[in-house]
């Protein structure tokens, strides 16, 4: 049974001039950008949350997406329907990598024992369709924010038996990736952060999450889990203030806690851009710190504040990620994993393939650009001519702690005033766009 008879094989490329919706215009997964081919750089997963349990609900009105996979009243049954058309999807759509939360999988059950029962149900399901499909999984996750119990938070739930729970969850949604080969696992504090400061000490609740994921990281020892743990920043929704905001706060996070060498980050656009800031600007703080894993590829919407989960179709916006990815030398464990909705209009299974489409393209795009621009080299050498000053003789001594301040201002006497120099915005903007226009 089919539940994608739209699309009768898998999507083809076939180039630029197509007008083919159902075909890609600019990702050939063979070819090769630099070495390696576009596949090998982009390692685009689909996510199974949003594109297979995805209904369209928003905070006005119910469901429009009502799946052909989740008709069966039977949850289990369902369950494996689902899984069933997401591999079929993901087949189709040639992507080598997926993504998703215990609770995505597998219905949570009348108690912990039989949740525990149905995921391992649907581990063994899918440990099969990947067996059959040669789909991986690029990441697993706990869902520990839509059960009422974690209203107040998992890891910094003011109860010890939440944060319990929890704990039990992460487990068993370890154990699952290491069983599927999983790359790496996710950690996103859904409800890890507070409504109202005057009811919350947060101190203590930040130190909690440390504990929770010291406890994660000495289970992965154990159990011989080698895949890379990422924690997700996002500043805030569903909590008013989420503790991992943004990629500095993250690292702050996990140097106050002796972190560094066993979590990197899961970047996420939207996230960026409600945390003020942009991808790039997130990407090259992760970058610098030598810890950014993945990225979550999506995009927000200029008017509405907050998280559309949008694809990305701005060729602008996957050529600046591609550059931060190509400079830091590619993924490792990592990829593209689109936490991406299609609208709530856009209610037919084939909308799935044109978002999924439509993004790949888009940063297939990007990859070639970023390529272009940084075999180019005139960006990369503006920067390095920018800051050479700090090569010479002076600024080293500087740096290397030669200099008092009583020195810098003989320095000032005897040189007066420095001469002010263009940072030329505006042609480093046009030199973009000689490559992406
Ligand atoms: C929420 C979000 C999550 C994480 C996984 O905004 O991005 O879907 O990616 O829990
Ligand atoms: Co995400």
């Amino acid at each position: 049974m089919s539940y994608f008879p739209e699309v009768a094989e898998r999507v083809s490329y076939e180039g630029k001039g197509s007008k083919n919706p159902l075909a890609f215009k600019h990702y050939d997964p063979a070819k090769k950008v630099g070495g390696k081919s576009m596949a090998e750089h982009l390692r685009f997963a689909v996510c199974y949350w949003h594109t297979f349990k995805g209904t369209g609900a928003d905070p006005f009105g119910s469901a429009t997406m009502l799946h052909p996979w989740e008709k069966s009243a039977e949850p289990i049954q369902a369950a494996k329907d689902t899984m069933d058309a997401a591999f079929e999807f993901m087949s189709k759509l040639g992507v080598e990598y997926w993504c998703f939360h215990d609770r995505d999988i597998a219905p949570e059950g009348a108690n912990f024992k039989e949740s525990v029962d149905n995921l391992q149900t649907l581990v063994e399901y899918a440990s099969e369709k990947q067996a059959d499909t040669g789909i991986k999984l690029l990441w697993g996750t706990a869902n520990l924010f839509s059960n009422p119990r974690y209203q107040s938070g998992a890891a910094t739930n003011p109860d010890p038996h939440v944060f319990a729970y929890a704990a039990a969850q992460v487990k068993r949604a370890i154990e699952a990736t290491l069983e599927l080969g999983g790359l790496g696992y996710t950690f996103w504090g859904g409800r890890e952060g507070y409504d109202t400061i005057l009811n919350t000490d947060m101190k203590r609740e930040r130190e909690q999450l440390a504990k929770f994921l010291w406890m994660a990281v000495d289970h992965a020892k154990q159990i011989g889990f080698k895949g890379q743990f990422y924690i997700e920043p996002k500043p805030k929704e569903p909590t008013t203030h989420q503790y991992d905001s943004s990629a500095e706060s993250c690292l702050n996070f996990l140097r106050e806690f002796h972190l560094m060498d066993y979590l990197k980050l899961n970047l996420e656009t939207n996230h960026a851009t409600l945390a003020g800031h942009h991808m790039a600007h997130e990407m090259r703080v992760a970058s610098d710190a030598g810890i950014l894993g993945s990225i979550d590829a999506n995009t927000g919407d200029e008017l509405i504040g907050w998280d559309t989960d949008q694809f990305p179709t701005n060729v602008y916006l996957t050529t600046q990620i591609m550059v931060e990815v190509l400079k830091m030398g590619g993924f490792k464990t990592g990829g593209l994993n689109f936490d991406a909705k299609v609208r709530r209009q856009s209610h037919e299974t084939v909308d799935l393939f044109h978002a999924h489409i439509g993004g790949m393209d888009a940063f297939a795009r990007g990859l070639e650009i970023a390529w272009a621009i940084l075999e180019d080299g005139r960006l990369g050498d503006f920067v390095r001519e920018r800051y050479a000053d700090w090569e010479s003789e002076f600024g080293r001594k500087i740096l290397e702690g030669h200099k008092t301040l009583n020195d810098l201002e003989d320095h000032v006497l005897r040189h007066g005033e420095p001469e002010r120099k263009s940072g030329r915005q505006e042609m480093l903007e046009n030199l973009i766009n000689e490559f992406v226009l």
